[in-house]
């Protein structure tokens, strides 16, 4: 950017142009929800929708990570930027599995196209799904092409991180035994992609089979979930697997992908209005939310009308 436009070194302005070190800030704001989050929210306005945001989720231990190192091996060659953002609940203090995840995507640490993000459950106030969501916006707003968000898929918050991903791939694994668990539990039916990683294990052909036969369906949209095998620690597959995405950015196309990113803006939305009641309820009038304990007290109104009340002031006095 020219040093004498005056918008040139604005924060925001870093940010939508990708720098690294502005975007490293400005996660890091979303990420602790400190006085600089709302600043990228700001930022960030309008430049929503753009990233193709892909989410993976699996076991652990299935190759997840791994995957996703190989996977942005591919996704380089187009000459597309990538940001990943890798979701650990399980690791709240030591992060010892995040610390696995950044080592399994060290090829890509020197690539300055290459955006990674460990997000762990440790200090998230806001939970750590919402967290994730924004940590992907800030990504998507940076002007990364992919997003890739990893999850380990059990939790209501993993959940929510693919509910954000307009491609979904389940990652199985021969061996771990958890491919009809995971069909009972319903994770197979958000896949638009599943994957049979470790696909140099002997057992591989079998996992294949039963998936094809347990999970293989057409959406009602016309998208027949594919089976792809991986090996991910030699990238056997992977190129595969790309293309598949691809293709399913494109069966989506551009109404669809749109409506991904108004899901994501409707979660900010959500989360922004409960901060707000929140903040308002705590400096709402003293007096009158004292009425209305004491009405509830005494049986003059009950709980939920009650509550209605104390909502209606604080949405009066705005
Ligand atoms: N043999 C083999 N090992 C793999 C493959 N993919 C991943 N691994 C190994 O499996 C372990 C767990 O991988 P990781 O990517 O951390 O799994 P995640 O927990 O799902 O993210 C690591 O030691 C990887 O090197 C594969 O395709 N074949
Ligand atoms: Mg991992």
């Amino acid at each position: 950017m020219d040093a004498r436009d005056p918008g040139a070194d604005t924060f925001a302005a870093k940010l939508l142009a990708g720098d690294r070190v502005t975007l490293g800030r400005a996660v890091n704001a979303v990420e602790n929800d400190d006085s600089g989050a709302a600043e990228v929210l700001h930022a960030m306005r309008g430049h929503l929708g753009r990233a193709h945001v892909v989410g993976i989720t699996g076991a652990p231990g299935a190759g997840k990570s791994t995957l996703v190192n190989s996977l942005i091996h591919e996704i380089r060659k187009d000459g597309k930027t990538v940001g990943v953002v890798a979701v650990d609940p399980s690791s709240p203090l030591t992060g010892g599995a995040i610390l696995g995840d950044r080592i399994r995507m060290s090829d890509h640490s020197s690539d300055p196209d290459v955006f990674i993000r460990s997000v762990a459950s440790r200090g998230h106030l806001g939970g750590l799904s919402r967290t994730a969501v924004r940590v992907i916006d800030v990504m998507d707003a940076a002007g990364k092409d992919v997003v890739i968000a990893e999850t380990v898929g059990t939790g209501q918050s993993e959940v929510e991180v693919m509910q954000a991903a307009q491609t979904v791939i389940v990652v199985c694994a021969p061996g771990l035994g958890d491919e009809i668990q995971a069909v009972k539990a319903g994770i197979l039916e958000i896949a638009d992609i599943l994957v049979v990683n470790r696909g140099d294990n002997p057992l591989a052909n079998r996992t294949e089979r039963d998936l094809l036969e347990a999970a293989v369906f057409t959406r009602d949209d016309g998208w027949t979930v594919p089976v792809r095998r991986t090996t991910a620690t030699t990238g056997e597959g992977v190129a595969a697997l790309a293309e598949t995405i691809a293709a399913h950015h494109g069966h989506l196309g551009p109404e669809r992908l749109a409506a991904g990113a108004l899901k994501r803006s409707a979660s900010l939305v959500a989360s922004a209005a409960r901060e707000l009641l929140e903040r308002r309820l705590a400096n709402a009038d003293g007096a009158e939310m004292q009425a209305l304990a004491e009405a509830l007290l005494t049986g003059d109104l009950d709980l939920e009308t009650a509550a209605a009340k104390a909502l209606n002031r604080i949405v009066q006095d705005t």
